[in-house]
C-alpha cells in the first residue's frame, strides 16, 4: 500500500500528485498526526517535512527522492529519460525548480496576508522571481529533453507557475514572463495529470489566499 503524508495546500505534495496521476498510481493520503513538525509526525518522518511516503512499510521524505523512488517502483510509465546524459539534465532541471524558483515564490508567503503585507517586499520578490524566470528561459533555450513526455522535472514547475499566477492576481505581484516560459507552462497544462491536479488543487490555493484580500 502507498500512503502519502500531505496537507491540502502543500506545493510539493501537489508536485508529487502530478507524477502519481500521470503514472496511474493509486495512493492513500494521510494527514500528519499533530501537524507537520510535531513530535508525533517526526517520530514517523524525522525531517518533519511534507510530502513523505510510506510504501509497504518503507518511509521516505523529500518530493524528489519520493518521485525517483516511485519512478522505479512503478516503472510502466517512465518519467526519467533512459539516456544517462538526458537523465542528468532532467535532474538539473528539477534542482533548478526545487532550489531556485520555488524558494523565491515561497519567500512571498509571509506577504500574503493583506493586513501585514509590505508592498516593497512583494516588489523585490517579483524581481527575484523574474530573475529566476529569465534563468529558466535560458535553461529552456538549451533544453535537450524531448518535449513529448511529461518528465519528473516538469511536475514542480506546473504547480509553481500556478502559484505565481495566483500571487499576481491576489497580491498584485509584478513578474516578467519570458515567452518561452509561457509556452512551457501552456505545454505542461495540456497533460491530463497536470490539468486534473491543478483543478483539484486550486480550491486549497483559493482558501489559503482568502487572507490576501481586505475583510
Ligand atoms: N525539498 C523538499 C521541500 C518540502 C517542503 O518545503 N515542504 C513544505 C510543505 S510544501 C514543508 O514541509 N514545510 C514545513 C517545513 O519545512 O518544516 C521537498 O521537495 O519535499
Amino acid at each position: 500500500m502507498l500512503q502519502i503524508y500531505s496537507v491540502p495546500v502543500a506545493t510539493y505534495c501537489a508536485k508529487l500528485r502530478i507524477m502519481m496521476r500521470h503514472k496511474g498510481i493509486t495512493w492513500e493520503e494521510l494527514t500528519p498526526p499533530g501537524g507537520y513538525g510535531s513530535a508525533a509526525y517526526k517520530a514517523i518522518v524525522p525531517s518533519g517535512n511534507l510530502p513523505a511516503m510510506v510504501h509497504d512499510g518503507f518511509m521516505l521524505s523529500d518530493s524528489e527522492a519520493i518521485a525517483e523512488y516511485l519512478n522505479e517502483a512503478f516503472a510502466a510509465v517512465p518519467m526519467l529519460p533512459k539516456d544517462m546524459h538526458l537523465r542528468a539534465k532532467a535532474r538539473e532541471k528539477s534542482r533548478f525548480h526545487d532550489t531556485r524558483l520555488e524558494p523565491a515564490v515561497r519567500a512571498l508567503y509571509p506577504q500574503v496576508a493583506y493586513e501585514t503585507r509590505d508592498q516593497a517586499v512583494v516588489r523585490a520578490g517579483g524581481e527575484a522571481i523574474s530573475t529566476h524566470l529569465s534563468a529558466l528561459d535560458l535553461l529552456l533555450s538549451a533544453d535537450v529533453l524531448p518535449s513529448d513526455p511529461l518528465w519528473l522535472c516538469d511536475c514542480g514547475f506546473a504547480v509553481t507557475f500556478a502559484w505565481i499566477n495566483a500571487f499576481e492576481e491576489a497580491m498584485g505581484l509584478q513578474v516578467n514572463w519570458p515567452a518561452r516560459v509561457i509556452s512551457y507552462q501552456m505545454r505542461l497544462s495540456e497533460f491530463q495529470a497536470v490539468a486534473d491536479e491543478l483543478s483539484a488543487y486550486r480550491p486549497a490555493m483559493k482558501s489559503y489566499l482568502q487572507k490576501a484580500y481586505p475583510t
